[in-house]
């Protein structure tokens, strides 16, 4: 591991800053071969060990993650672009793999559907074996053992290499909420009537979210010697309404072979949202919401606002070489508990990218 100083970030910004003046000129190709300069130049200054400077030490030497994916029927509703829910998550688990980490990662990959879930890789520090892994997946019909699912992914990253410091990540793509975990399994539980943060004691919501915090799905109160796992979500809703007013919603199948989750979409200002996005918060992590009518999410679109631009790049350099906290969760793009290089790379190239720089930007004055 290796840190630069931050002149050079600055001199980076510099050139950035230039590309971005190319396309306000409208001269989109010189600008987009200006951001791949810049790119390969950061990539350069990477390659090149530097003497360390003034950063505190990183908290953390590795990240360990398991990527979950919900392979649920409803995931086969199709999207705007023609892709399935399930297609999409693929890619941004794909994506999410394929951007840069300072902390080595090492990733395993489970899905869950039915009554509970599938280990279909262990860890590993092989990006080229988890693609292969997420590549080789296809989507079910069954009901959503999330819960179930979750909890067990927990246990996993807190037995994991128990000699070093990892920083532990539940990396969650899904569009439906808890409804089919086996009675007596940990996590399983009851609806909360409460939303978030007031879930009820009992409740599958409830006790996830101990599970993440404390390690005990029943233990709501901070365990010192427990590392926390991240919760960094992926939410899949809002089904595309046709002209008649039907819409593309799935069935799930539950194992006596009867539907067992109406095709309704969970609206984004419901319970379901409030709750998975209070879980990532709660965690530190980070909460991403893919619409079916809308484009899917992309690193480094820090705000969400479905363009990666000069809005993005300065939030990253502002935070630049903080840890988070107390830098902004919202600037570590890669999600890795750094601001530093790897998550300008991301920014930098994912640029225009989001589906909707169209829209009128911002411009820096
Ligand atoms: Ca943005
Ligand atoms: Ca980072």
């Amino acid at each position: 591991m290796f840190w630069v100083s931050r002149p050079e970030a600055v001199d980076l910004a510099t050139a950035v800053q230039t590309t971005f003046q190319f396309r306000e000129d409208g001269l989109v190709k010189t600008y987009t071969s200006m951001v791949r300069l810049a790119l390969s130049l950061g990539v350069c200054l990477m390659a090149v060990p530097r003497v360390a400077s003034a950063q505190p030490a990183p908290p953390y030497t590795e990240e360990h993650v398991i990527i979950l994916i919900d392979r649920s029927g409803s995931m086969v509703a199709p999207r705007l672009n023609g892709e399935t829910r399930f297609q999409a998550a693929l890619k941004r688990a794909r994506d999410y793999v394929e951007t840069v980490s300072t902390l080595p990662r090492h990733i395993a990959v489970w899905s869950f559907e039915g009554t509970s879930y599938i280990r279909h890789q262990a860890f590993s520090t092989s990006a080229t074996t988890t693609l292969n892994t997420l590549n080789s997946l296809g989507v079910g019909q069954g009901v959503t053992p999330l819960a179930f699912s979750a909890c067990a992914a927990v246990d996993e990253l807190k037995s994991y290499r128990t000699t070093v410091l990892g920083r532990k990540k539940l990396r969650l793509s899904s569009d439906g909420l808890e409804n089919s975990s086996p009675v007596g399994t940990q996590c399983q539980g009851g609806e909360s009537v409460g939303g978030y943060p007031n879930l009820d004691p009992g409740s599958w919501q409830w006790k996830v979210l101990n599970k993440l915090r404390t390690g005990d799905a029943t233990n709501p109160n901070p365990v010192p010697t427990f590392i926390q796992v991240i919760a960094d979500i992926d939410f899949f809703t809002t089904y595309i309404t046709d002209f008649n007013g039907s819409h593309s919603g799935a069935y799930e199948w539950s194992e006596k072979g009867e539907p067992t989750w109406s095709p309704v979409a969970l609206p984004v200002e419901g319970p379901a949202v409030r709750y998975l996005g209070g879980l990532s918060s709660a965690t530190g992590g980070r909460f991403s919401l893919a619409l079916d009518n809308a484009p899917a999410p992309v690193f480094g679109d820090t705000n969400q606002d479905g363009c990666v631009n000069i809005t993005d790049y300065d939030l990253v350099m502002a935070n630049f070489g903080l840890t988070v906290p107390p830098g902004n969760r919202l600037a570590d793009v890669n999600g890795d508990g750094l601001v530093d290089y790897s998550d300008y790379t991301v920014v930098v190239a994912n640029w225009g990218l989001g589906g909707r720089c169209a829209l009128p930007q911002p411009v820096r004055e």
